[in-house]
């Protein structure tokens, strides 16, 4: 009597043990990586790749979702596949079993592949976790694979086209207990892998630094020094659910294209300020705090900021002009571009007039009296007044490369957006801050913003009546968002209420209305309130 042709491994068995084994594999490949700290993953390596292949035709999807979240969805996303495709993997070398070497082979490439985009992490450590990865994941599959071989008569005629015969020592409770030991494996080391990359070293380094008083700092209370430094105070109008003049640290939208926040050791970290100058010179951490400081508050905004969007916020900040760095290096003539590069290779271009038509651009140390957060940048950044995030504002600066225009586009350009990024005239309402309002005397708020050329007017319409001028908050320059509010006498029913800003050269918001892409959103901020 002939059974029907079966593998030995029942199909489940080989998926599971497929996932277990792709799981010890990733585990193997993240506790290597870890060696080199926090910032290396074959994960996150993957992950990395993945945003800058797809940015391009995703620009959108990856400047919100990956720019903005700590990209968890998107680590979360490579493990499931990852494992979905060790599951494919088992179920095809419980047929061929060279399916399983070759199949974690083709992870581990992929890892190594990915790890030597990043500069920073270390090839030879890429290349031992790939490959650790690979044997870890191709052992614990065969080891499972033979537990799983189960005593069936149905696999007996088979057995010749079958690489796993089948084991009648094999039982159920056997395989279990083996497929849960390696998912075990699995966790542990991937935890070991995580503690073994603490960001508490950096962010303790980040605690000690001490700012400097700045020689040219903001009006305001003169502090006694530390790590903290005093803010200037900047009376607020007095409306309930108003953004803040300066935007905490911790509520500073946050936009960028790295998986893992860069962990940078000030005390190795180095500036690098090189390409068309006479006197190519680098820079310590302690020797920038050295320099001359000085303080100023700039709103920062993303090009990808929809109109009435959260991408725009005003801090003061602290740091060494972009000015001091340029006449110490001797720009040479023909350097019509300031380049500059983060230490997880991101990048950005914006016309050297900019640095030298009086606007505030700097290298900036400090934060809103702190040390930059790593988050935004630490140990130093870029922040010039004027100038869309996408161009300017490199955080983990690691170099500034004088070149001319035509030769270097950043790295958003050629995924779509626009070479030049001056910051477009925009206005935000704020309050109500819900949709729906009791009738009566109430207000409407927001900001506005133009940095460098600031805002002389702001005004608000409330279904079709009168544009009417709101009463607008202190600023400390034209650098800096405003807040600005109106009274208002709310009625029953549904209203429609918009806001127009005009900068200080008189230019008011255009009422067009445009997408971000590729050189910033225009028209104005409506929102349709019910009053109840
Ligand atoms: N290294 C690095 N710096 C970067 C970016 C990036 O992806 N990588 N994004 C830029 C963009 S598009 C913006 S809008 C600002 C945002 O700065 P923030 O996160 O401190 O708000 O950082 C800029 N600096
Ligand atoms: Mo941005």
């Amino acid at each position: 009597m002939t059974e029907p042709a079966a593998p030995a491994v029942p199909r489940a068995r080989a998926a599971l043990a497929g996932v277990a084994a792709a799981g010890a594999a990733l585990g193997v490949g993240e506790l290597v990586s870890a060696l080199n700290g926090p910032d290396q993953s074959l994960v996150a390596g993957v992950g990395t790749e993945f945003v800058n292949l797809f940015a391009a035709s995703l620009k959108d999807f990856a400047v919100r979702t990956f720019g903005t979240n700590d990209k968890a969805a998107l680590v979360v996303g490579i493990v499931v596949v990852s494992l979905a495709i060790g599951a494919l993997v088992g179920l095809g070398a419980a047929r061929r079993r060279v399916v399983g070497p070759l199949g974690f082979a083709a992870f581990g490439l992929l890892g190594i592949y990915a790890g030597f985009q990043d500069s920073q992490a270390s090839r030879g450590l890429t290349v031992l976790a790939a490959g650790g990865a690979t044997i870890a994941g191709a052992l614990v599959l065969d080891a499972l694979l033979r537990a799983a071989a189960t005593g069936s008569p149905r696999a007996l005629d088979t057995a010749e086209s079958i690489e796993y015969p089948s084991n009648p020592a094999a039982t159920r409770r056997a395989f279990f207990g083996w497929a849960g030991s390696a998912g075990a494996f699995a966790i542990v080391v991937g935890a070991a892998a995580r503690a073994l990359s603490s960001r508490s070293a950096v962010e303790a380094a980040r605690s000690a630094v001490k700012l400097p008083q700045p020689v040219q700092r903001t009006p305001g209370p003169v502090g006694t020094g530390g790590t903290t430094r005093p803010m200037p105070t900047v009376a607020s109008l007095d409306v309930d659910g108003i953004t803040p003049y300066f935007m905490p640290n911790d509520s500073f939208y946050k936009i960028d294209t790295a998986l893992i926040t860069p962990q940078v050791d000030p005390a190795t970290w180095k500036l690098e300020v090189n390409g068309m100058v006479d006197h190519p010179f680098s820079l310590t951490f302690d020797e920038l705090l050295a320099l001359p400081q000085v303080e100023e508050s700039v709103t920062l905004s993303c090009v990808s900021n929809d109109v009435g969007g959260e991408y725009v916020g005003n801090a003061l900040w602290q740091g060494v002009p972009l000015a001091t760095l340029l006449d110490r290096a001797g720009v040479q003539s023909g350097a019509t571009q300031i380049v500059s590069t983060s230490v997880d290779g991101w990048d950005c271009g914006f016309p050297t007039e900019a640095a030298r038509d009086g606007r505030v651009a700097m290298i900036a140390v400090g934060m809103n009296g702190e040390a930059l957060p790593l988050a935004h940048g630490f140990p130093a950044r870029m922040v010039v007044a004027g100038l869309y995030g996408y161009v300017s504002a490199t955080k983990w600066l690691a170099t500034i490369t004088l070149a001319r225009w035509e030769d270097f586009d950043g790295y958003w350009i050629p995924r779509g957006w626009s070479k030049e990024g001056p910051i477009k005239t925009q206005s935000r309402i704020d309050v109500p801050r819900r949709a729906h309002v009791p009738a009566g005397p109430t207000k409407i708020a927001g900001i506005a913003w133009a940095p460098t050329r600031g805002i002389s007017k702001v005004e608000v319409q409330v279904d079709d009546g009168e544009w009417r001028a709101a009463k607008l908050g202190d600023v400390l320059s034209a650098n800096t968002w405003v807040q600005w509010a109106i009274d208002w006498n709310a009625e029953t029913g549904q209203h429609l209420v918009r806001v127009r800003a005009t900068d200080g050269t008189g230019q008011t918001q255009t009422s067009d209305v445009t997408e971000p892409a590729p050189d910033g959103a225009t028209g104005w901020h409506t929102r349709s309130i019910t009053v109840e």
